[in-house]
């Protein structure tokens, strides 16, 4: 599958794709209603070309749908559910059937080999374990491929470093700032990753990150450092490089990867820099057409050197919108004033300051509390302070600190007003 020619590859999408669309336009009311605004049939898809045809998906899609309007299986054929963070106060939830856990597996486990694991290997997952995709997704493709899964999730960073040097780990996954982080800790307990641990891999992704700093944790640490993406919406983390170290492969039996111009909706072509909008061939419960990820990358369609047929994309190189990356987490603005202008103690004006301490994100924001609530009293302020920050907790899912400004005092704006200012170079 990984080295079949190409234009095979293309007539297999073709089929993937014109079932699927029939499949949705019978079986699905919202694809129905979706094809037919956009006056178009299933019949109108006669070759894959004609994927422009098709309208495309948003997040908010999900959203307005939420929890599950839009799965195309029932609750009886669903085997799990993830959940991820949404644009406002609800989050977006994502059902699986057996089989789009199986596709997703598979996805993870030709990756896995590409970069050479398998058998023998000890491989440290390191992303959270629980509704965020990233340790439940990792942990079936590493099994897959027979390695043997070190299930650490997040956090505890000492007994992780103790743990990758008692069994061994050969490969770590997680987020390349925690990596970071990790190798600090080590060092600090006089532990050298290059020397005491058997560390010659790390799967890194859930986040921005560069080759620049590739460079460095590859140097830092001894070891080869793998970019990895993928997203909820398309199931999890998905598709990594393989050794040439150039992009990650997409399959393109499991997904039809486009890039499009976020101003004009414009097909472009490979080598032109768009967002990211994929459609997945053959998941059940929730397909997902023409999704807009809103991620800016370019479609690599040169045959790679390692002999695999299927389009690279290459790194992500910034979003369309707003979101922000904390810790892996996604983080919309928009989230966050949600959050806050359900407190009544908090006035209009808030700003999000975003820092990298060490290795790690830290989000600040400052919140402006109304006159009436700005109080003298420290135990006030307190109790407001630690409502705010239960607040946001529970609605980002990730620790922010808080900080209770005086009614005026954050900058005004006369145009676009900045919410976020992130200080973090990467
Ligand atoms: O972050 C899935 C994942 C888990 C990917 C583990 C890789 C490893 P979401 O939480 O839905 O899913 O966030 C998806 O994170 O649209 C990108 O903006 C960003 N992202 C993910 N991987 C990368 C990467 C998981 N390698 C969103 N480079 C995506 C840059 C990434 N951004």
């Amino acid at each position: 599958m990984e080295e079949m020619p190409k234009e095979d590859l293309q007539k297999m999408q073709y089929k993937l794709l014109k079932s699927l669309v029939y499949r949705l336009y019978s079986f699905s009311p919202f694809y129905h209603e979706r094809m037919k605004e956009e006056k178009v049939h299933p019949d109108d898809i006669r070759a894959l070309a004609d994927v422009k045809k098709l309208p495309f998906m948003f997040k908010r899609d999900l959203r307005d749908n939420y929890p599950d309007k839009i799965f195309t299986a029932t609750q009886d054929d669903l085997v799990r559910y993830h959940v991820s963070s949404g644009t406002t106060g609800k989050p977006t939830v994502v059902g699986y059937t057996q089989n789009d856990l199986n596709l997703w597996t598979t996805s993870l486990a030709r990756g896995l080999t590409s970069i050479g694991l398998g058998r023998g290997d000890v491989i440290q997952v390191s992303y959270g374990y629980g509704l965020f995709t990233g340790g439940l997704g990792m942990h079936y493709g590493a099994e897959r491929i027979g390695a043997t899964v070190l299930p650490t999730s997040v956090g505890n960073t000492e007994r992780q470093i103790e743990l990758m040097q008692d069994l061994g780990a050969t490969a770590i996954a997680c987020t390349p700032s925690y990596l970071l982080h990790i190798g600090e800790v080590a060092a600090k307990m006089g532990v050298d990753i290059k020397k005491d641990t058997k560390l010659r891999a790390g799967i890194l992704g859930a986040e921005p990150w560069t080759d620049g700093m590739r460079t460095r944790i590859q140097d830092w640490l001894g070891i080869k450092a793998y970019d990895i993406y993928g997203t909820s919406e398309l199931s999890g983390p998905m598709y990594t490089e393989c050794t040439e170290q150039k992009g990650f492969h997409i399959w393109s039996d499991i997904a039809l990867a486009e890039i499009i111009d976020p101003k004009t909706g414009e097909q472009l072509e490979p080598g032109e820099k768009g967002e990211l909008t994929v459609t997945m061939l053959q998941k059940e419960a929730l397909p997902m057409i023409r999704f807009r990820i809103g991620d800016i990358t370019v479609i690599d369609d040169e045959q790679c050197p390692c002999g695999r047929t299927h389009p690279r994309i290459q790194r992500i190189q910034g979003r369309v919108d707003d979101m922000l990356i904390i810790r892996g987490i996604n983080v919309f603005p928009s989230q966050v004033e949600y959050a806050l202008m359900a407190i009544p103690e908090v006035g209009q004006h808030f700003q999000i300051i975003v820092e990298r301490k060490g290795a790690l994100d830290d989000m600040l924001v400052q919140v402006e509390l109304n006159r009436e609530s700005f109080s003298d009293k420290i135990t006030d302020l307190m109790q407001t302070q630690q409502k705010v920050e239960h607040r946001m907790r529970n609605s980002l899912n990730v620790n922010v600190d808080v900080e209770l400004v005086e009614p005026g005092s954050l900058p005004r704006f006369e145009g676009k007003s900045k919410k976020v200012i992130d200080k973090r170079s990467l």
